[in-house]
């Protein structure tokens, strides 16, 4: 019967990608787990009407979505209160002691650096996956999460109601491949695997996320129908039976010195874990104790994360050297002897300037402690100077550009140094490269490799020159081939569109971001306006000020500026601005902004804000007028709650805006 075939083969998928992906021990091999899987697709295809949303077919999505739908938590996710020594560790308890009147046991984990979501299963079945958003309200994920494979849709008992959380990540192994595979397409980098984890779930093309090998630990039962249970590890040890990948090495504990010590065992084995871990978890074991203990708003009182400092590393440094940026500062980068941090391996840091190297007296040959700490670029924090051999040597700035041999200048009161020859092949390069990059022209397949060779060749001197390019030119240049020289000509004519904004901001002027950009194009609305306005005038735009108006004043003072505009314009690029005019509604208010929104990053809040005349401060006091408080707010919340300062949580703050 073709029921009880299709019954079987989802019986035997399932466990078998349970095996693979929760127990790492797969019992056949690819080529036996596809041949049960083209019989289940043929036999569903034959019988539309026997697949069921269980199906290990149905982990694979259809058509992309316009949007989540919002979800909302019945049993809010909480967050975590940090902490970051031993001391507020046994604060932590002797607190948890003095409420409960008893010594309780407590359970540690790691804690997994990614982001939380809330699985539902009804009588048995996988239903719904949300995002944990501000732990009220969250994001229907389910396709997305359907397609991380460590997830059942089915679990072994047909409990009428059951939601757990836990935490999607990215293996390190993962991550590290997922960004050299960017790398070579152009792609802006994730900075960590969270990032990576969590761009990956907000995918409305479910495609994507399958694509991205995300994996999950589930560490919680949020609510549970049709069973009783009294402890949290009794719900762990539950939850393995039912299927699930559950949180690698979690121990129960009788007193805090042992608890000390295991979160201890958990930093020291950090680096062995194939996925970041940022801290342990410590949680009070019984559910009848942490129900006395309750929860603040914030966070329950039962536990608290032991928050690790970054990974820090000792390598030597091997040479520093100089790169040229579009502006020409020469920025001293340093050489490293590759090590592995955070997992990946590292050769290159940056220095950022020659005071910061000086202040830290750090010499080529010493040994270096370098850190990574959320950037794609680690930084040397200090050199170890008990490790000197004598041989090490001070490093000073060159007093010529290294590309171009002209003289390098440095003004007052500033730590950079530049390379003075406007038309230094170094500055043209990266010139080039940010006219193209994602926020300016957004020309894609121009990265470093092909813009290093338009220079170089000398077809191009600027990104004007980048809409003259003919296909012949292209051909001649190594490693293009023909499909690849219509796409970039196809992508550099799509790029005539990107509009006045992203026009002003590709070309590069000084202290000219893509926010400055913006307003500059929504105040003057087209180019030649701009090229004529004065400083005075320029200077009284919201966010503008003096240094930024003499910097546009001068840039478009120069006879090669007329000859970009005069080439972009003969070349079709559009140089007006067709958004809406300046938005002015927060004007005069102060926001400041705690916590990780998931709509948008800090950056990217802060610039709509002060897109719409608002100002964004990073601290709270009476003056603020509103505190946006994304998941896991900092004590900024705490200040704004007992200043009775307005808060916004995402939503609200998401409906303020439009
Ligand atoms: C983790 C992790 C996060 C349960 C109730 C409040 C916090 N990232 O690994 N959260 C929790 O616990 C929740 N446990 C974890 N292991």
């Amino acid at each position: 019967m073709i029921e009880k075939r299709i019954a079987e083969l989802k019986k035997q998928i399932e466990r078998h990608n349970y095996l693979y992906y929760v127990k790492d021990s797969p019992a056949i091999t690819d080529f036996e787990y596809d041949a049960l899987m083209s019989e289940l697709k043929k036999l569903e295809e034959e019988n539309p009407h026997l697949i069921t949303p269980d199906s290990p077919t149905q982990r694979i999505g259809g058509k992309p979505l316009e949007g989540f739908e919002t979800v909302t938590h019945t049993v809010p996710m909480e967050s975590l209160n940090d902490v970051f020594s031993k001391a507020e560790v046994e604060s932590f308890d002797n607190n948890v002691k003095k409420q409960l009147g008893q010594s309780p046991e407590y359970v540690v984990e790691p804690k997994i650096d990614g982001l939380s979501v809330s699985l539902e299963y009804e009588n048995g079945i996988f239903t719904r996956g949300s995002t944990r958003g501000d732990g009220i309200t969250g994001e229907d994920v389910t396709q997305n999460l359907k397609t991380i494979k460590s997830i059942p849709l089915r679990i072994s008992d047909a409990l009428p109601y059951l939601e757990v959380r836990g935490e999607v990540f990215m293996p390190i192994e993962s991550f590290v491949k997922l960004n050299e595979d960017r790398e070579k397409q152009n792609l802006p980098l994730f900075a960590n695997p969270r990032n990576a984890a969590a761009g990956s779930l907000r995918q409305l093309d479910s495609k994507i996320t399958a694509e991205r090998k995300l994996d999950i630990f589930i560490f919680n039962i949020q609510q549970i129908n049709g069973k009783t249970i009294g402890t949290h590890s009794e719900s762990l040890d539950f939850l393995n039976t039912l299927g699930f990948k559950v949180t690698p090495s979690y121990n129960v504990f009788k007193n805090i010195q042992d608890v000390i010590r295991e979160i201890e065992r958990l930093g020291e084995q950090r680096e062995q874990f194939p996925f970041e871990i940022d801290g342990a978890v410590v949680k009070v074991n019984s559910f009848e104790q942490r129900r006395i203990l309750g929860s603040t708003s914030k966070a329950p009182r039962w536990a608290v994360a032991y928050k690790y400092p970054p990974e820090k590393k000792e390598t030597v440094l091997q040479d520093i050297i100089i790169q040229v940026g579009r502006t020409g500062v020469l920025t001293p980068n340093a050489v490293l002897r590759p090590v592995k941090i955070a997992g990946s391996t590292v050769s290159k840091a940056t220095l950022h300037n020659i005071d910061n190297i000086t202040a830290k007296d750090i010499r080529i040959g010493d040994t270096v402690i370098i850190q990574k700490a959320g950037d794609i670029i680690p930084e040397v924090v200090e050199s170890v100077k008990t490790k000197r051999t004598g041989f090490e040597r001070i490093f000073e700035m060159p007093g010529n550009c290294p590309a171009c041999g002209s003289g390098v200048l440095r003004e007052e009161g500033e730590a950079a140094v530049r390379c003075i020859n406007p038309a230094c092949p170094a500055q043209k390069l990266r010139n080039i490269i940010h006219f193209a990059s994602r926020d300016a022209m957004n020309i894609e397949g121009l990265g470093e490799a092909v813009a290093l060779q338009l220079v170089n060749a000398d077809l191009v001197q600027t990104g004007a020159d980048l809409y003259y390019l003919r296909y012949n030119d292209l051909l001649e240049l190594d490693n293009i081939a023909q499909k690849s020289a219509e796409n970039l000509l196809s992508a550099i004519e799509k790029s005539k569109t990107a509009g006045l904004d992203r026009v002003i901001y590709a070309l590069g002027i000084r202290h000219v971001g893509s926010k400055t950009a913006k307003v500059l194009a929504q105040h003057y609305r087209d180019i030649d306006s701009l090229v004529n306005a004065g400083k005075e005038e320029l200077s009284q735009i919201y966010d503008v000020g003096e240094t930024t108006a003499n910097s546009i004043v001068s840039f478009f003072a120069n006879d090669k500026a007329t000859d970009i505009i005069y080439k972009l314009r003969f070349a079709g690029v559009d140089l007006t601005y067709k958004g809406h005019t300046k938005d002015n509604r927060f004007s005069g208010k102060t926001f400041v902004l705690t916590g990780t929104l998931s709509a948008y990053k800090r950056d990217e809040a802060a610039a709509l804000i002060e897109s719409c005349g608002g100002k964004v401060s990073s601290s709270v006091s009476r003056k603020t007028d509103y505190v946006v408080a994304g998941a896991d707010p900092g004590s900024k919340l705490q200040k704004a709650e007992e200043l009775g300062v307005k808060i916004l949580d995402e939503d609200a703050f998401i409906s303020l805006l439009q």
